[in-house]
């Protein structure tokens, strides 16, 4: 079987896509930048590249043992890399659940030869691609949350000219144990 292109990702609540993309039309001038579509949008934590049929099932065996605590993304901060023509959102302080998640992610991926960038990480949702023009930032100050119960890993495919992402598999993060909670207050 052929390789795949491969991430493990967060993907948004279908609410939180379209406000997102409400936002982003009256934000952003349409020739910012071309638009993801909302089904598409997403936070990755760990790009894989092209992936053997073997490796991925190492990787989703390793995946489906992860037990990481659910957290809450708040997304309060926006930017724009010009030279890989990204506008995304972000937060200002990532939750430590998404950076342990991430961390492990990436960790079992470099050890199964997947090359992992030596760019520290930076979550992020990618708003509008091929923005390799100046564009206005919107000021500080909106925010919005929303609660990860899950993480997943994607195919990213191509075809008759648009890039697709398919959902492969889904784990749940460990719910707050209310017990643990109480005890610790
Ligand atoms: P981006 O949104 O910042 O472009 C699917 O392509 C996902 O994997 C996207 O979220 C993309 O990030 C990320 N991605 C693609 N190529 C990558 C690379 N070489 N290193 C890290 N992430 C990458």
């Amino acid at each position: 079987m052929a390789t795949q292109r491969l991430f493990f990702a967060i993907s948004l609540p279908d609410a939180m896509q379209q406000q997102l993309v409400r936002w982003r039309a009256d934000t952003f001038p349409a020739e910012a930048g071309q638009p993801v579509a909302a089904a598409s949008l997403h936070l990755t934590l760990a790009f894989l590249g092209e992936v053997a049929p073997e490796t991925s099932r190492r990787l989703q065996t390793l995946a489906s043992r992860i037990d990481q605590p659910v957290f809450d993304l708040e997304l309060n901060d926006a930017g724009h890399w010009p030279r890989p023509g990204v506008v995304w959102l972000g937060c200002q302080r990532a939750p430590r659940g998404l950076l342990q998640l991430a961390s492990l992610l990436r960790a079992q991926a470099a050890r199964h030869g997947c090359h992992q960038s030596p760019q520290p990480f930076h979550p992020h949702i990618t708003l509008l691609r091929q923005a390799t023009q100046p564009v206005a930032l919107p000021p500080r100050g909106f925010h919005w949350r929303f609660h990860v119960p899950a993480f997943s890993l994607f195919a990213s495919e191509y075809s008759r000219g648009r890039t697709r992402y398919r959902t492969l598999a889904s784990w749940p993060l460990r719910s707050q144990d209310p017990h643990a909670l109480l005890s610790s207050s």
